[in-house]
């Protein structure tokens, strides 16, 4: 018996995968990437099936189209499927047509769920590191779900930030029987990338707005998106605008409301060329004819929404 793992290159994909390498030793191998890639990964899978025998495919921490499931069922009788992306769940009916095991629970992370699913052979098969995997995917689990507040947030996002530090296989050897400490030289390494940010945030420009609610303008604003959540905690909107990429994200927190139903709204805006995103994180690209009062409509209708 032989695994293929197509999952997600981040720290919840890897600490997916590595609850199936404890669960199944050399017997699996990964397929990892961001949706970019997804179609290149599935072609591989489908290339490497004889390869390295492999009959069967688990799916982690990826929504995959239903379009490719059918044609990876023709190959596969036996697909696992454990997501917690909203997508997913909206493609529910149709991916169970062609797969048995699905697991999606949008409440918790990918790794989460894996672990949850397979918890009692866990206990079973390596229960010297059940302890040590169920610590590594809490903290996972709170990265995931960017729950900023909770008071191991910043162990688990150095945990994120060491995993693109380190690579795949480099994370993948050192976390593989669970969580262990930080060393001191990559705390550094990542206070100083968090520092770096923290310019970033401090040299862009920031109007606040409406009750909690603030507009920060950065050419380099991709790199903080998330991190401007963590640093001005003050706020609980938060629109980062990007100029050169006509581009702005949206986080918020400690509101009750859905984004991905609020920008339902503005498809067919003629001055928006792509939108979409999830309860709580989302944005959309400027077409580049855009006005600043576009601009400004457009800001504030999401704000009114938001506070609806
Ligand atoms: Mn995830």
């Amino acid at each position: 018996m032989s695994i293929a793992n197509l999952t997600h290159y981040d720290l919840d994909g890897v600490v997916s995968h590595i609850i199936l390498l404890n669960l199944f030793p050399d017997k699996v191998h990964y397929y990892s990437c961001g949706y970019g890639k997804l179609s290149d990964k599935i072609e591989k899978i489908y290339n490497e099936k004889r390869l390295f025998n492999l009959d069967i495919l688990m799916i982690t921490d990826l929504v995959v189209d239903v379009k490719y499931i059918k044609q990876l069922a023709k190959l596969y009788d036996n697909i696992f499927y454990f997501d917690h992306h909203e997508s997913s769940l909206l493609i529910k009916e149709e991916l169970e047509k062609y797969i048995k095991n699905i697991a999606i629970d949008i409440n918790k992370c990918g790794a989460q769920i894996v672990f949850d699913v397979f918890e009692k052979q866990i206990i079973r098969l390596v229960p010297k590191n059940y302890e040590s995997l169920k610590k590594l995917v809490h903290y996972t689990n709170i990265y995931d779900t960017w729950k900023v507040d909770n008071k191991d947030f910043s162990t688990s996002y150095y945990l994120s930030q060491l995993f693109f530090m380190l690579g795949w296989e480099k994370f993948v050897e050192r976390y593989k029987d669970g969580m262990v400490p930080f060393k001191s030289d990559e705390v550094a390494l990542i206070k100083q990338e968090l520092q770096r940010k923290k310019n970033i945030l401090k040299t862009a420009e920031k109007i606040e707005f409406g009750n909690k609610a603030i507009l920060i303008t950065s050419n380099d604003g991709n790199e903080i998106i998330n991190e401007s959540t963590l640093i001005y905690k003050q706020y609980e909107i938060y629109f980062i605008f990007i100029p050169k990429f006509n581009k702005v994200s949206i986080r918020v927190r400690n509101i009750e409301t859905n984004l991905g139903n609020i920008f339902k709204k503005l498809e067919g805006n003629d001055k928006i060329q792509n939108i979409g995103g999830h309860a709580h994180a989302g944005g959309f690209v400027l077409n580049p004819n855009y006005s600043k009062e576009d601009f400004e409509n457009i800001i504030n209708f999401i704000y009114q929404e938001i506070k609806k």
